[in-house]
């Protein structure tokens, strides 16, 4: 297992200072309205075709005025922001900056294709009128591992098989990608 973290290094949207949330430290990107949003991208994992997801978690070091209770609208995109996963909502502490980590792995079958074109997006949920919500680093972070010879990473059609990649062995010929292939499941 390898455990990779990436900054993003661009970033869309609404709020302010935005490219405050690269890195940690040196001051923070904010929102301070209803639905104002800020959009990350390019964090550039660059994984190989041959690397397994295990795990996929936002972190978001973060906080809001000392008597807030406005939330963020957390979603992932697993395709350059054409998709996105299903939204989690997170309460940035109101007595100071804290980390966060959101983990995101079951909105999508990960594979290396999607970690790559990873994009992150908070958007402002005002419970009362809004408050200030600041975020210092948004950095994502992955968990892989090389799938190793012999074996393939498939993935079920939906509906076949609910959850994530299956491990499969396969017999004669490696797989043609793209294609239906005969294989014989040899575990979990
Ligand atoms: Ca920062």
């Amino acid at each position: 297992m390898t455990v990779t973290t990436k900054s993003p290094t661009a970033s869309a949207g609404t709020g302010s200072d935005l490219t405050n949330a690269y890195a940690d430290g040196g001051g923070f990107a904010y929102t301070d309205k209803k639905d104002e949003y800020a959009e990350y991208y390019t964090y550039a994992f660059g994984l190989a075709s041959d690397q397994s997801i295990t795990q996929v978690r936002v972190r978001l070091d973060c906080y809001q005025v000392a008597y807030g209770n406005d939330k963020w609208s957390v979603e992932v995109s697993n395709d350059d922001g054409a998709n996105w996963g299903t939204p989690h909502e997170i309460l940035p502490n109101p007595d100071g900056e804290t980390t966060q980590w959101l983990d995101v792995t079951s909105d999508f079958t990960w594979d290396y294709n999607g970690v790559n074109a990873i994009r992150a997006k908070v958007t402002h949920v005002a419970v009362a009128r809004a408050e200030a919500l600041s975020l210092d680093w948004i950095p994502i972070e992955v968990t892989h591992e090389t799938i190793t010879a012999g074996w393939k990473q498939i993935q079920y059609a939906a509906g076949v098989e609910a959850g994530a990649f299956n491990k499969v062995a396969y017999v004669g010929e490696p797989p043609t990608p793209g294609a239906w292939n005969k294989i014989k499941q040899t575990g979990d």
